[in-house]
């Protein structure tokens, strides 16, 4: 005798937890040519707040995925002209889908032909006729998982910023924003000082110790909105929404102060280390963002030439 699930309430929860994700609602792709039982899974789901589309038509499955970019796909076992095996392994061609977690839904008890399914595609095995509670809590679960798994994935490893190429993206985003609000957007690029010269004195894992700790300074010291990436090895940019050239050099200037103050030891001996930062602002909705990244490397030339650990614009 098992004590039936408050559905209301476990629906409640998860769209609770479903809204407050990062990222926006959860988004799942049913694959079913039972378009009543397409629907009524679709009801359940986006009751809960995900964001749900079906294909019936295995033909349309792909284009579908590249158009709703799903982070969860339900897949029907039997379907007319192809199994769900079948379709899954076509999804799991695609390098972008790799990741996405398939469940097939299906009426299928015999526990081998469920583990044959598995193994050739797929992640999981939901026996019909499905339980809404046991529907959305699979779902939830497949959803945060590979969310986290994403999001752990695109940042950088040493330090947790954003990598490189998705730095680009965000000062991309942030000119956008920018130009529709008529406000400011600041881009810092900063280089710390001579830091091959700590690798070669103190080694190569000091040297990270330093990466990481102007990484954890820069992140203390910025805004939530700011945005904080590790451009290349000790290179950072930072973009900084509303901010005129001048906001951002007063403070860059006080970060700079405060990473020079920094004491590091390694093995008994004491150093400090020093960056020097390039400045550019978009102020009158003129530049594009490669422009405002070009700006702001001249301008670290410019600080690295002139005599380093000092900001330039
Ligand atoms: P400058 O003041 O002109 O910037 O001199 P620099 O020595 O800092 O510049 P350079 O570009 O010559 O050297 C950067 C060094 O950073 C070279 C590279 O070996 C090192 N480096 C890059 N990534 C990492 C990393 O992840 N960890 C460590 N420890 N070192 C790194
Ligand atoms: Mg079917
Ligand atoms: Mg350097
Ligand atoms: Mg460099």
């Amino acid at each position: 005798f098992t004590k039936p699930v408050d559905l209301t309430l476990l629906e409640r929860r998860l769209e609770r937890s479903f809204n407050n994700q990062q990222g926006g609602p959860f988004r799942v792709l049913i694959v079913d040519d039972d378009t009543e039982l397409a629907a009524r899974y679709q009801l359940v789901l986006s009751n809960a707040g995900i964001r749900v589309d079906a294909v019936s038509n295995p033909h349309l499955l792909l284009e579908k995925m590249r158009s709703f970019i799903p982070e969860v796909v339900l897949m029907d076992l039997n379907m007319p002209d192809y199994s769900g095996p079948e379709l899954a392994q076509v999804i799991r061609l695609d390098d972008d889908w790799l990741r996405v977690p398939i469940v097939y839904l299906s009426a299928e008890t015999n526990a081998e032909r469920q583990m044959s399914a598995l193994l050739k595609a797929g992640d999981d095995f939901i026996t019909k006729p499905i339980s809404d509670s046991t529907l959305l809590t699979t779902v939830y679960a497949r959803a945060q998982r590979a969310r986290m798994v994403s999001d752990a994935l695109a940042r950088d490893s040493l330090t947790g910023l954003l990598k490189h190429a998705d730095i680009k993206e965000q000062l991309e985003v942030e000119v956008e924003r920018a130009k529709r609000c008529h406000a400011p957007v600041s881009v810092a690029m900063i280089d710390i000082d001579h830091f091959k010269n700590v690798n070669d004195t103190y080694g190569h894992a000091c040297g990270d110790n330093v990466i990481r700790a102007l990484s954890n300074m820069l992140r203390q010291r910025l805004r939530k909105v700011d945005r904080l990436g590790r451009y290349g090895g000790e290179e950072f940019v930072a973009v900084l929404p509303g901010c005129s050239s001048k906001d951002a050099t007063q403070l860059l200037e006080s970060i700079r102060e405060a990473f020079n103050a920094l004491q590091f030891s390694y093995g008994g001996q004491q150093f400090h280390c020093s960056f020097s930062a390039g400045i550019s602002a978009c102020e009158d909705d003129e530049w594009a963002e490669e422009e405002l990244l070009e700006r702001a490397d001249r301008a670290l030339y410019q600080a690295k030439q002139s005599g380093r650990n000092r900001l330039c614009r």
